[in-house]
């Protein structure tokens, strides 16, 4: 049985972490979507809130599972016996954290290799910092994340103004 990690922060999912998600389920029997817990990214959705969100947008797949993970991720894919991790590369300013972030966790564990599936060109210019700089201005992210979450986005920076 094949089973691999797509590990991230997802804050929040976007449609470019979707696509992703839907390409990497189809080459693994079980895709385990990893949310950092403890991110020195300091989140803005807590680890609840982003699996909620992460659940909401996968609905339709059957073969995934969403789980958070704390400390390091070869450790993690060890406990999952996952021995693929996939990430995704919008362009050349991702590749060089994703080599340096491949690389060592293949030496921390080397039964584990990183896949990277090149993001669909529609969403190459997508992140969550995008999508959370827009919402907190009022603008329109309705073509960035699923529709049921668009609100959720908004109440937070509401919850942060009060
Ligand atoms: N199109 C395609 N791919 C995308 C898009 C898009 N529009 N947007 C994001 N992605 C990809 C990213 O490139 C990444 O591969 C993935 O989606 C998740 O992105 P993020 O931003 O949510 O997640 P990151 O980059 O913050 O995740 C970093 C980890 C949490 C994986 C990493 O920090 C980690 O595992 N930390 C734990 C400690 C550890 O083991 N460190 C490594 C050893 S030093």
């Amino acid at each position: 049985m094949r089973v691999g990690i797509y590990p991230g922060s997802f804050d929040p999912v976007t449609f470019g972490h979707i696509d992703i998600i839907k390409r990497a389920s189809k080459l693994v029997d079980t895709l385990i979507i990893g949310v950092l817990k403890n991110s020195s990214k300091a989140p803005l959705f807590t680890t609840k809130e982003r699996m909620d969100f992460l659940r909401i947008a996968t609905g339709d797949l059957d073969n995934i599972q969403i789980e958070e993970y704390q400390g390091l991720l070869v450790n993690y894919a060890g406990e999952k016996q996952a021995n693929v991790i996939f990430r995704g590369l919008r362009a050349v300013t991702d590749f060089e954290y994703e080599l340096q972030l491949a690389q060592t966790n293949h030496i921390l564990n080397p039964n584990v290799d990183t896949v990277f599936l090149t993001t669909s060109v529609e969403y190459a210019y997508l992140s969550s910092s995008t999508v959370k700089e827009i919402a907190s201005y009022g603008g329109s992210i309705e073509r960035f994340v699923p529709a049921p979450i668009v609100q959720s986005i908004f109440d937070k920076y509401q919850e942060l103004r009060r």
